[in-house]
């Protein structure tokens, strides 16, 4: 008898766990409002819930709703001439790393990484991207820059992948000065490790007290090729003796990595695109970067020789040509973001939040679209029955990330910046510590707030892809917010 139900509720949770072949973002979770009062949404009732529609009225007002599509770059002058222009060619290649090994992946513009794309604060950006021939279809993701929902570059969700022989047209305006880097967020867990991806600088508007700056792209290849923009071992930046150059590096890998400066002091001028306040030198640390995450370093070109930037099997020498700096072992002292530089005003009072979310991450046995496995869980539930975040335009959020999954995370909240209020109950001390890619160790519990000030559809998700392919995955979602898009097997869109 125990068995027969033991067995009945294993088939149950099996039935319900399966996907249909299209399905919207809007049916994703179950709605969490935070302590706050309940929001509108699409026209899609949760999964399992039939009749479930606006929890307000308990009807939907489609005349209410904005479409996710709709949710674009000066939408007063959709025709406005852009700043920055770039088109970009996706194409299936045998791709060999600069000293490197070949693998099968996919280039932009003929290489891995695509270009870097530069712009200035407040320019309008217009990248076109051409899919040539990637099966699977493409997007293209700004990670890290807070750009309108529509040019998220989220496949299923706020766009349809872009199929061989289409085009899609991405237009935000360079608000934040920072460092970023684009990356395909279709079949991301293959297509990023295998060279969808480039750089994305933001130049300040003011001029910067650097004498000049480059951008590193840390990666690992399918070949097992560890590589700086793409080439395996060092690469060199001309500077001149006592130069300050701005290093802006991003691990664009799904693993965390570690950066180190040999031979001198260094600041941290910059966390995932957001320069600290009142950075202080610097020596013998490493900075640590989780999977998505940038820092920007400050470095001073000796009086002779140069000052080497590493990480774990790459570097970068600055200084003047010719010069060379010794390499050094990664240093046991770690970089901590949480009392480094000088407090200041938010912007925002965290302390009195409109909706205050939990987004715990454990681990257990069950089914995920009717596979059995070992699932990544939100607040105890697998797939559909995680939480989805539900809030409204202005609100002050705060979350409670706590990870007890036996792995690290790095978190990833796509459209908006979380500051760092505490970590496992110490409060922030130092700059006011902003990411949008949040490392959270097993065992660790952070406090973050955020505004919510970017209506949309936006993923909140772990950045170490093949994670998100298991099921770690949330969305943000604003009131009277609609999405037309559809994930699923019949859409030929699959967002992880
Ligand atoms: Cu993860």
């Amino acid at each position: 008898m125990l068995l027969a139900l033991a067995v009945l509720l294993v088939a149950w949770s099996w039935w319900d766990s399966r996907l249909p072949g299209a399905y919207s973002a809007e049916e994703m979770g179950v709605p969490d409002y935070g302590g706050g009062p309940a929001t509108h949404r699409g026209h899609q009732p949760p999964l399992g819930a039939p009749g479930g529609g606006d929890p307000v009225d308990g009807a939907d007002d489609a005349a209410d709703l904005v479409s996710v599509a709709d949710l674009i770059a000066s939408p007063s002058q959709p025709d406005a001439e852009p700043d920055v222009r770039v088109e970009l060619e996706a194409r299936t290649a045998q791709v060999t790393p600069e000293n490197g090994k070949a693998f099968a992946g996919f280039t932009l513009n003929g290489s891995s990484p695509g270009p870097e794309i530069r712009a200035r604060q407040g320019d309008l950006v217009e990248v076109v991207v051409h899919n040539v021939d990637v099966a699977g279809g493409a997007t293209l993701h700004w990670h890290g820059v807070d750009v309108p929902n529509a040019m998220d570059g989220v496949a299923g969700v706020t766009q349809d992948a872009v199929a061989p022989g289409e085009s899609f047209t991405y237009r935000f305006v360079a608000e934040d000065a920072g460092t970023y880097w684009y990356h395909s967020h279709q079949i991301s867990h293959r297509q990023v490790v295998a060279g969808l991806f480039g750089a994305l600088v933001i130049e300040p508007s003011t001029p910067s007290d650097q004498a000049s700056d480059v951008a590193v792209l840390l990666h690992t290849y399918p070949s097992n090729s560890r590589s700086i923009n793409g080439t395996v071992g060092a690469l060199w930046h001309e500077a001149a003796p006592g130069d300050r150059v701005r290093v802006r590096i991003a691990n664009t890998d799904n693993g965390n990595t570690a950066v180190w400066v040999a031979g001198g002091d260094f600041r941290v001028l910059a966390i995932d695109g957001t320069d600290v306040n009142g950075p202080t030198a610097l020596r013998d640390q490493r900075v640590p970067l989780t999977a998505g995450a940038r820092a920007d370093l400050e470095v001073t070109v000796p009086a002779t020789g140069a000052i080497r930037v590493q990480a774990p099997g790459v570097s970068l020498v600055v200084g003047p040509a010719g010069s060379n700096a010794p390499e050094t072992p990664s240093p046991s002292a770690v970089f901590d973001p949480i009392t480094y530089g000088t407090p200041t005003d938010l912007g925002f009072d965290a302390t009195a939040p409109d909706r205050s979310f939990v987004y715990n991450i454990g681990r257990r046995p069950g089914f995920l679209d009717g596979r059995p496995g070992y699932w990544w869980t939100v607040n105890g539930n697998i797939g559909m029955a995680a939480p989805m975040y539900m809030v409204g335009e202005g609100d002050v959020v705060t979350m409670r990330i706590t990870n007890q999954s036996g792995e690290g995370h790095p978190m990833h909240l796509h459209g908006h910046h979380a500051v760092v209020l505490s970590r496992n109950g110490v409060p922030a001390t130092g700059s006011p510590w902003w990411v949008d890619s949040l490392d959270v160790d097993h065992g660790e519990a952070y406090e973050v707030a955020f505004v919510a000030d970017n209506p949309g559809v936006w993923m909140d998700h772990c950045h170490n892809l093949p994670h998100a392919v298991e099921g770690l995955i949330t969305h943000l979602m604003y009131d009277g917010v609609t999405t037309p898009f559809r994930m699923g097997k019949d859409t030929g869109n699959e967002p992880e």
